[in-house]
Formats: structure tokens, sequence, C-alpha cells
């Protein structure tokens, strides 16, 4: 079941100590006003986390988000179970909503972000660069997914268009009325990999979630016809697996551009990690076990983020 999900050696290794505790693990898939729900080996459960960890969070996405793995207390009685502790996040989708300053968790532990643009009003290039932008500071890679190719026929400078903003990035063109190019979706989970759908209100993500989990579990509703816009009928994240192995997280469309703004510093040079390194005893260090290294010094010593490490790790074998 875990391993449907995501669940690997690595998070076995990662979550030794917290078995012994007793800890069960689990993956969130919804976050509600009043608690998460997380899957486990067993059943999904209703859970909540500990005044000591609320007030231990001092950003908001140090708190639990969807498609976070999770070592959970569970509960006997009928109360909910009890979140003790995240695993290492190995990507992180985070959004500033406008006018606020505290960026909120999309989605963790995602292996795709599928951005989904469709070919009626919704079509905007501007947007797709700024998706574009998030995706690359999360960590996962970005698919570009152009949904309705039955509406309208797309233009091969359309398609050189996305190309110019999203270089070398993978383009599906699909029509998830006509199930058209759906299939060649599905190999984004081998592996069990999870993706996350992101995009405008009426773009067809929940359309296409249902169509790639083989299964109608989310709403849909259709479009306002004078100008395309979706009617916001997804309402919260949720994260499904799939039955045939690998997660999907469907999101709600987001309102316009305005509610996606990328954090002025997108990652692409990583300027103190290489000055870091510039200190590390061995020219060829890579930062993992190696005596002397300046790079994992900084991060035990709280200077240097590992996430940041890793997106930068990442960066270099892409
Ligand atoms: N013509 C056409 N319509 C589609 C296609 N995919 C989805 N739709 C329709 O578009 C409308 C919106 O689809 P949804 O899947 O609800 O869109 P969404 O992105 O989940 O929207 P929110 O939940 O509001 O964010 C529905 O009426 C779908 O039937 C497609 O490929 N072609
Ligand atoms: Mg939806
Ligand atoms: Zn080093």
């Amino acid at each position: 079941m875990l391993e449907a999900f995501g669940w690997n050696d690595r998070r076995v290794q990662e979550f030794r100590s917290y078995a012994a505790d007793g800890l069960a693990p689990g993956r969130l898939v919804a976050e509600h006003r009043t608690h998460y729900q997380v899957a486990t080996e067993q059943a999904q459960r209703s859970a909540t986390i500990t005044g000591r960890f609320r007030s231990d969070s001092v950003l908001r996405t140090d708190l639990p988000g969807v498609g976070d793995f999770v070592a959970l207390r569970l509960s006997s009685g009928d109360g909910p179970s009890l979140i003790e502790a995240i695993l290492p996040r190995t990507s992180a989708l985070v959004r500033k909503a406008a006018g606020e300053t505290r960026p909120q968790l999309v989605a963790a532990n995602v292996d795709y972000i599928f951005i989904v643009m469709s070919l009626d009003g919704d079509f905007n290039l501007q947007r797709l660069e700024r998706y574009l932008a998030l995706a690359v500071e999360s960590g996962a890679t970005p698919v570009v997914v152009i949904n309705k190719a039955d509406i309208a026929h797309i233009a091969q400078e359309t398609t050189d268009r996305v190309a110019d903003v999203a270089p070398g990035i993978p383009m599906h063109v699909v029509s998830a009325r006509s199930t058209s190019g759906i299939a060649a979706l599905q190999r984004y989970f081998d592996g069990n990999r999870t993706i996350v759908l992101v995009g405008s209100s009426g773009a067809g993500k929940s359309t296409m979630t249902n169509l790639l989990l083989g299964q109608h579990l989310q709403k849909t509703q259709e479009v306002r016809a004078h100008d395309s816009r979706g009617r916001h009928t997804t309402t919260h994240r949720q994260l499904f697996i799939r039955p045939q192995g690998g997660a999907i997280i469907d999101t709600p469309g987001m309102r316009g551009l305005e509610l996606w703004e990328p954090s002025q510093r997108v990652e692409t040079d990583f300027d103190d990690i290489d000055a870091l390194a510039a200190q590390c005893r061995f020219r060829d260090c890579r930062h993992e076990t190696e005596p002397g290294c300046a790079v994992r010094a900084a991060i035990a010593g709280g200077e240097l983020d590992s996430e940041r490490l890793a997106r930068f790790a990442r960066r270099l074998t892409k």
C-alpha cells in the first residue's frame, strides 16, 4: 500500500527510529480545517498535530502538507491520530498568494508537476512562465500539458512559442474529453511517482485526474461559456493513490495570475554553495560523506539549508 504511494528503501531507513518508537508511517492526503487525512498501510486516518509541533513551526511550510510522509502515533480509540514528525521532503511546491507574506505549501514529495493549460480562453504564455518558475524552485520536474485539443487546432506557431517559454520541458497536447494523448501521461507514474496537477480553474485538472485514476472520484463542472472561466469546482487539494501504483494530487484552480507570485529569487545561481565548495578539502568533493566538506559543515551549522543543497545537486544531474 505505502509502496504505491512512493514509500521506498530510503524512506524505510529514514523511518527506522520512528518505527522503533512505535510510530506508523503515513502519507498526508488532505488537509481540512480541523484535521488532516492520512493514508496508512491499513486505512485512512484522521490526524492532528501536537501543540508542541505547532509552536515549533516557524514557517507555515514547516507544518504538514499534502504529499508529506509523516510519522504517526495511531490513536487507539475514536480520537484522531497524532502526527509527530514529517520526513524530509524531496521536493516542495510552494506558492505565495497575493497580499500574503507567508508562503504556502501546495504539495510535497512530488516528482512531476503537470502545468495544465487549455486551448480555450485559458491559454496564456505569461502564466505558463510563472508556473515554470515555481516548478523550478520546487525541485520537481515540470511537464506542460495542453488540454482541450478537441475544441481547437493547435498551430505549430503556438507549440513553438510554448517551447520558447519552456525550453527542454516535455509538452503534451491532449484532450481529456476524447482521451487522446492521455495514455502517454500514464508513464509518468512509473516507479510509483507522484504527480501534481496545477492550472487555472476549468482547465480540466479534475477531468484528467479521473482519467488517470481510471475512476470517477473528482467532481467536474462546465466552464462559463462567454469567457472559459472555471467555477472553482475543486475546493481543496487531495492526493489519490492510483490502483496501478503512483499518486496524483488534484488542486483547486487559481483565480488568476495575481495569485501566483514566485519568490523574487528563482534559484538559478548557487553562488553561496560554489563559494563553500571552494573550501572543501577535496576539489571533486560531492558534499556527501567526504571529510573536510565545507558544504556539509555549513548545513550542520545551520548556515545552509539542506533542501537547497538537494536542489543544487539535482541541477547538476539534470
Ligand atoms: N472540450 C473539452 N472539455 C474539457 C476537456 N477537459 C475537461 N473539459 C471540461 O472542462 C470543464 C472543467 O473541467 P474540470 O476538470 O472541472 O476543471 P478543473 O481544472 O478541475 O477546474 P477547478 O476544479 O475549478 O480548478 C468540464 O466541463 C470538463 O468536462 C477537454 O479535453 N475538452
Ligand atoms: Mg477541479
Ligand atoms: Zn564538500
